[in-house]
């Protein structure tokens, strides 16, 4: 069989949202929380081991801040704290401050023009999702998607497997028939756990990982069409 459909990662794929996205969403939470907390380019490059907002904040809670666990309201002030950070990423979003990467609006626009069917596994809320597609390709481009599988729809965030699976589940199409496109070993282990060949572009916090596996690595789609891509994925899979 012929490359069905593409599954493509977000952060760190669709656009490079991490450094100059979600790091200032997350910074701007705390200083409105009056929460002594600040994540430098350096520091949250770290953090980025754990994937998921909330998750992120707990684990760093634990290690710099274990008397912000101690409160017996933790969860819910993590929650507030989430929702918070959420509300200004958006904003970010819509006021057009995170552009896709190179290529990929082309690539997305040539699959369609293909009939392949497109899809989204990602870790992040899915309001930060629809927003990025919305602001950055047309008011209708979440439709685009056959799937969107984003953010707690699943109990373990990557590099569990579980949101591809999700998403394979809903598209009905066998995993050697679709691609995913990623950026992180995190992303890329998750992936491959589902069975999933995998395309890497490289981003701005991941471009040192271990990248084994993947059918390629890329240091972005600029000058990758979809020809290309199905003939990656078909020197796979014969
Ligand atoms: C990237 C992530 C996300 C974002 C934050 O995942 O780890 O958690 O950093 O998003 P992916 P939320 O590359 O799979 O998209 O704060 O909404 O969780
Ligand atoms: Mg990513």
């Amino acid at each position: 069989m012929q490359l069905q459909a593409l599954i493509f990662d977000v952060d760190g794929t669709l656009a490079d949202t991490e450094r100059d996205g979600h790091r200032p969403a997350f910074n701007a939470a705390f200083d409105e929380a009056a929460l002594a907390w600040h994540w430098d380019a350096g520091l949250y490059g770290e953090l980025l081991a754990v994937t998921g907002g909330k998750e992120r904040m707990r684990f760093y809670a634990e290690r710099y801040d274990p008397a912000f666990l101690a409160r017996p309201d933790a969860d819910e002030a993590i929650r507030r704290l989430h929702a918070a950070k959420t509300r200004h990423y958006v904003a970010m979003l819509e006021a057009g401050r995170i552009p896709l990467r190179p290529g990929v609006a082309e690539l997305i626009a040539e699959a369609r023009a293909a009939r392949l069917r497109l899809a989204i596994a990602t870790t992040t809320t899915p309001e930060n999702v629809t927003t990025l597609l919305k602001a950055s390709l047309a008011p209708d481009a979440a439709d685009w998607f056959a799937v969107i599988g984003a953010g707690d729809i699943v109990p373990e965030k990557k590099p569990a497997p579980d949101i591809y699976l999700w998403v394979l589940e809903r598209l009905g199409v066998p995993p050697e028939d679709c691609l995913a496109i990623e950026d992180s070993a995190n992303g890329l282990k998750s992936a491959m756990a589902a069975r999933l060949p995998t395309v890497i572009t490289r981003s701005i916090y991941t471009a040192g990982e271990d990248f084994t596996g993947a059918l390629a690595v890329l240091p972005d789609l600029a000058a990758t069409r979809l020809a290309d891509v199905q003939l990656m994925h078909q020197i796979k899979k014969s």
